[in-house]
Parts: C-alpha cells; sequence; structure tokens
C-alpha cells in the first residue's frame, strides 16, 4: 500500500529539550500529513503496551547493538535477545514515564520508510547530519547509555514496518482522534 500511516513518539527528552516544535516541523515541511496530535503521560501499562517484549523486536535490537559492540572489539554481557530484549524494555518504560511525550500519526504516501529515514539511526553517534538523530542528539551512543544502565536518549519514535504501525496507532489513539482533511499536495497522489 502507498498511502500509508505511522506513529511517531517524541520521547520525554525531545519534550524536556524544547525540541517539539522543531520537530514537528521537519514532518510538516516533508509534506507529509499529521492526522492526530496530543500531549500525553504515559503509565507503565501503556509504556508496555507500546514496547511488549516481542521476539522479532528483541532478536532485531541483538543484531544492532552486537554490531555496534563487535565494532569496538567490546564484548556484550547479554546472554542471548531475550536477556538483552527484557533489560532494553524495562529501561524503555522508565524512559517513557519520564515526562510527557508527543504522540502524531503522520500520513502520507510510503510514511512508515520515509519518516524512518527522517529520524535516522538507532545510535545518534551512527545518524548521518540531517537526520533528527544525528542533528539533535548526535552525542548520544551506545557505550554511554551502558555505562549508566540506561536507555538510548534518541528523542524519537517512528513504527518501523505497516503491521507495527497499526498496532502502535491503537496504542496512542482511539479512531475518533484520528482527523481527515484535504491538502493540496493530495491531488497528486
Ligand atoms: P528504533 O527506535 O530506532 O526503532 P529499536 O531497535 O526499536 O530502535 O529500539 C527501541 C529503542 O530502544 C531505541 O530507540 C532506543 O531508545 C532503545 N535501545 C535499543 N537498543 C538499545 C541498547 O542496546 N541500549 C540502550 N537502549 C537501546
Ligand atoms: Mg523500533
Amino acid at each position: 500500500m502507498v498511502m500509508e500511516r505511522t506513529l511517531v513518539l517524541l520521547k520525554p527528552d525531545a519534550v524536556q529539550r524544547s525540541l517539539a516544535g522543531k520537530i514537528i516541523s521537519r514532518f510538516e515541511d516533508s509534506g507529509l500529513k499529521i492526522v492526530a496530535m496530543k500531549m500525553v503521560w504515559c503509565d507503565e501499562k501503556q509504556a508496555l503496551n507500546h514496547y511488549p517484549l516481542d521476539e522479532e523486536w528483541a532478536k532485531n535490537v541483538f543484531e544492532k547493538t552486537k554490531k555496534a559492540y563487535d565494532k569496538e572489539n567490546k564484548k556484550m554481557e547479554y546472554k542471548d535477545h531475550i536477556d538483552l530484549g527484557k533489560t532494553i524494555q524495562s529501561w524503555l518504560t522508565t524512559f517513557l514515564k519520564e515526562g510527557p511525550i508527543v504522540a502524531l500519526v503522520i500520513e502520507g504516501p510510503h510514511s512508515i520508510e520515509l519518516v524512518r529515514k527522517m529520524v535516522g539511526a538507532t545510535e545518534p553517534r551512527q545518524a548521518i547530519p540531517g537526520t533528527i538523530r544525528g542533528d539533535y542528539a548526535s552525542i548520544e551512543s551506545y557505550s554511554l547509555a551502558d555505562n549508566k544502565k540506561r536507555v538510548l536518549r534518541n528523542l524519537i519514535h517512528a513504527s518501523d514496518t505497516l503491521e507495527n504501525a497499526n498496532k502502535e496507532i491503537k496504542v496512542w489513539f482511539k479512531d475518533e482522534e484520528i482527523h481527515s482533511y484535504k491538502k493540496d499536495i493530495d491531488k497528486h497522489f
């Protein structure tokens, strides 16, 4: 499907650093359409619904993290992807509850892929300049996060697949909170 919706969260560090407006502007500038937006201070249940311990996700996180460790010739202390997944999940829920977040649904052709590209790599240190993480969080790294036994503070979440986008949108928005309206650019799609 070409026309897609994706879920974006401006995590507590983005709100804390007063970056919400700047980040939202980037999505507006792209031509994609914001169809839902609100500020939420979530609880444990909502945080866990957003980051359930899904085996595929844990494998993916494990691979990314291991690659970064290998590059530095550092040994990972985690037994396997489930061990790492559980730790990251608990750090993530603590982080999401730290302060209010801004949740958005962004709609447009290929919006899932485009938004992920604008967001940049998971580890901000690897995120290239011009991406949101690369511009505003680049001093953040796996090693800094690990030393403090905390999650990567990387400002933003964006859905990575259509299946996850559909699930995640439901965690944060009721159907009636998502709006349909026309923009000029729509006539080209
Ligand atoms: P993504 O946000 O780029 O999609 P995921 O792999 O889905 O990245 O991981 C979710 C979040 O978990 C990341 O945004 C980051 O905040 C955190 N995270 C992932 N891997 C690690 C890690 O190895 N150490 C600390 N935090 C991590
Ligand atoms: Mg993800």
